[in-house]
């Protein structure tokens, strides 16, 4: 059997085993076991993770937001429901992570039929919420030191959180944001998008590969309204050093050069 993303005239394939489960809610989320990536969620279609790739998305979505940050302690994450990119929060130890997802069926079919959180979910500091992103961070009257965006590509349920109206309730509930923005090279529209409508005082995009997203170059946003983005490279050595942090993608030096973006890049953010 042959799996097969379409893209604006080109995709992805890959060859599969079987179809693990599938279960139709307010989004269609598959799983599938691949006979080269490892297991697979897909959800309206479209690949969000696979087992073998899926630390360099997490990975790089997590640690450049929480190596800026000192000592960040209270971590919101929206979306994110498989618990990727909560397992990557906790190895900075902090004291609270609120994960809100739109999608009960998204964690529930990822705990029982994948388990990419290692745990990560039944974590006594974790809570779980299932609720609307937007409104949560709208009436939301507590602050936290990180927030982190893992959503879908835009789609009727997801596309508020690329609105100027939500980078800007969560710019007054955070020290610093990060959202994944799409790719560059295929989704040029909402990377573009993205970019304009996060309106913070310091922001900047950096990449990364995730070969089973569309043609593997990946974006991501971050921002502050109140701290520098840019930190030095003898700073992120040592705080990783300090926290023990394992990673398989991420390291200091990745950090400081995924910043370096292609000339193309740039002329697609500035037209
Ligand atoms: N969220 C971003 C996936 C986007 C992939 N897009 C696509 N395949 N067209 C991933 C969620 C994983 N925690």
């Amino acid at each position: 059997m042959r799996f097969v993303e379409r893209y604006n005239g080109s995709g992805l394939i890959l060859d599969v085993e079987r179809l693990i489960y599938e279960f139709r809610g307010i989004q269609n989320i598959q799983i599938f076991e691949t006979k080269s990536f490892g297991k697979m969620l897909v959800i309206d279609g479209k690949v969000q993770f696979t087992e073998r790739d899926e630390a360099f998305y997490h990975e790089m979505l997590v640690h450049p937001v929480m190596m800026v940050h000192e000592n960040p302690r209270r971590v919101l994450v929206i979306g994110g429901g498989d618990g990727g990119a909560v397992r990557e929060i906790l190895k900075h130890n902090p004291s609270e992570v609120v994960v809100v997802e739109i999608d009960e069926n998204v964690v529930r079919a990822c705990r029982r039929y994948v388990g990419i959180d290692r745990g990560a979910l039944d974590d006594e500091r974790v809570g779980i919420k299932f609720e609307d992103g937007f409104k949560f961070v709208r009436y939301c009257n507590t602050h936290f030191d990180v927030i982190i965006v893992d959503g879908t590509d835009p789609n009727p349920i997801s596309q508020v959180l690329t609105s100027r109206e939500f980078y800007d309730c969560c710019a007054r509930i955070c020290e610093y944001f990060v959202t994944q923005s799409q790719s560059p090279f295929v989704q040029s529209e909402y990377f573009k998008s993205i970019y304009r409508n996060a309106k913070f005082k310091n922001k900047a995009v950096y990449l990364g590969f995730v070969p089973s997203y569309p043609h593997g170059l990946w974006s991501y946003l971050i921002g502050s309204d109140v701290r520098d983005i840019f930190i030095d490279l003898e700073v992120l050595r040592e705080r990783f050093e300090e926290r023990g942090i394992k990673t398989v993608y991420y390291t200091p030096e990745v950090h400081v050069s995924a910043f370096a973006l292609p000339r193309w890049v740039k002329d697609v953010l500035s037209k």
